[in-house]
């Protein structure tokens, strides 16, 4: 942004640096009030005016343009106005799509001063959002995100809202995707802003749980290619973190799973369906998970003898890798001793095993006596699964090195433990 350019009036006040503003109004006439002097003056200024409307007010919009004293068809003659409505732009192929919608706006700021201008002020009418179907989290994930486009220029983007329109929640997050806002006719600093690295993770975790829950029960219906649409291509194409999805989605579900095979609502078959769509889930996932820089470390992921539950520890595995280590999976069931014998040949910096049910525990004893006793330097053991559910230190007394609740949780553990250069339990 040029700092030597003039603040831009607007409402009594004047815009700032921030100039992505979310105006609220009562009544249209109320928007006209207000928005058409901001109009008048970047025309009288030079700048070029771009309006997004409703397709069905397009006349009444560019009469209320002349009635102000602006020669409408000169205007756009000389490309000074540009009036688009909604097809155009927003709803253009028939829906919203936030990404094309902001490469948009990208493109109309970069023709702008291509076309000579020295800015553009934009208004959008945002009233399209109201229509059945509608993509409302898009939306306002669209609004967070253009605060990461639109400090590169300087020109004010005015989205204009009515206000008895749109449902409260809607309001509210929309309103603190805003650095400014105009309320009751006055221009403000926005106090409940969130940058959008504050406000995404928390429009996901309303997405994360309507997608856990369609998830399930695309589980429960055994209904494969309903469940990976909506746990990969639909999560992926809303961005919400693969991380996210392997623990509030697929962990979850799959807990939920086994509690409905507890009450005897699921057979085992139907519990077996379930998991190899979520192990098919996982698959299509992990080239997705965001990789870290490699850390020069080796980690050795299996799950006890005897122990069949085999998904926890594969996220475990995945998780690793994501946190730059060079991973060998073993699966499931590995005999302690080849357990061990695995871990002298391939001296891996972590060992991490995995154990779901009680009668586990003693295989799991068996496999840190087993490492233990080869020779050379102390091979540093995490543990892990959810025979540990109830434990919150279980490191002392089997003598492990690191425990977590959760794929998220050891790679917390496994940095601070490398960071700390400790080899003591
Ligand atoms: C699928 C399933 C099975 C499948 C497993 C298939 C497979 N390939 O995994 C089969 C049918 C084989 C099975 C068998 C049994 N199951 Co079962 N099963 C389940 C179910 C429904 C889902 C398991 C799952 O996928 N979880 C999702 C994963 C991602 O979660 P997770 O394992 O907890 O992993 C996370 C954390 O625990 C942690 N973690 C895991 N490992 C590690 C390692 C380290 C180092 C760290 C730090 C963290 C960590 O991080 C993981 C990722 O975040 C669970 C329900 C449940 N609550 O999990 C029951 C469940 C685990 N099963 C149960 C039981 C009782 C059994 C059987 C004894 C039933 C029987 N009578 O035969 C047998 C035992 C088999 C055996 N020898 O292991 C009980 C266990 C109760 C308990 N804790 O004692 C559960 C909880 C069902 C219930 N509600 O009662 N099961």
């Amino acid at each position: 942004m040029n700092c030597e350019e003039p603040a831009v009036p607007l409402a009594g006040g004047f815009l700032g640096r921030q100039r992505h503003v979310c105006a609220f109004f009562d009544t249209r006439d109320d928007g006209y009030r207000i928005l058409l002097p901001f109009v008048k003056e970047g025309l009288e200024r030079g700048e070029k005016a771009i309006q997004i409307v409703d397709p069905a007010l397009r006349d009444d919009h560019l009469a209320r343009l002349s009635d102000v004293g602006i020669d409408v068809e000169a205007a756009q003659a000389q490309g000074e106005l540009e009036v688009l409505d909604w097809k155009d732009t927003y709803l253009r192929n028939g829906s919203f799509d936030r990404r094309a919608m902001s490469a948009l706006v990208e493109d109309m700021l970069s023709r702008t001063r291509a076309e000579g201008f020295p800015r553009a002020r934009i208004i959008g009418h945002m009233e399209w959002a109201l229509h059945d179907g509608s993509d409302l989290p898009a939306l306002v994930e669209y609004e967070a995100r253009m605060n990461d486009v639109l400090p590169r220029y300087d020109d004010p983007v005015v989205c204009a809202y009515d206000r008895c329109a749109f449902a409260a929640g809607t309001a509210m997050d929309v309103f603190r995707a805003h650095p400014v806002v105009l309320l009751d006719g006055t221009l403000q600093q926005n106090p409940s802003f969130l940058p959008p690295s504050r406000l995404i993770p928390r429009l996901h975790t309303g997405i994360l749980a309507v997608l856990r829950d369609r998830y399930l029960t695309a589980l429960v219906a055994g209904a494969r290619p309903e469940a990976l649409e909506i746990a990969v291509e639909e999560a992926l194409s809303e961005d919400v973190p693969v991380p996210s999805l392997y623990l509030e989605v697929i962990q979850a579900a799959q807990y939920e799973i086994g509690r409905l095979w507890q009450e005897k609502r699921l057979t085992v078959a139907q519990e077996h369906l379930a998991t190899e769509i979520s192990r098919s889930a996982i698959e299509l996932l992990r080239p997705h998970l965001p990789a870290q820089q490699r850390n020069g470390k080796r980690a050795v992921v299996a799950c006890v003898e005897g122990e069949l539950h085999d998904l926890g520890a594969r996220m475990v595995a995945d998780f690793l890798e994501m946190a730059g280590f060079e991973v060998h999976y073993l699966g499931a069931d590995v005999p302690s001793e080849s357990l061990a014998q695995l871990v002298r040949e391939r001296r891996p910096d972590l060992l991490a095993v995995s154990a779901t049910e009680r009668s586990r525990l003693a295989a799991l004893c068996r496999t840190v006596a087993a490492v233990r006793a080869v020779p050379g330097d102390r091979i540093p053991i995490a543990a892990g699964g959810q025979v540990f559910l109830r434990k919150s230190r279980p490191g002392r007394r089997l003598g492990i090195d690191m425990h977590a609740r959760d794929a998220s949780g050891l790679i917390a553990v496994a940095r601070r433990f490398f960071e700390q250069g400790s080899t003591r339990p």
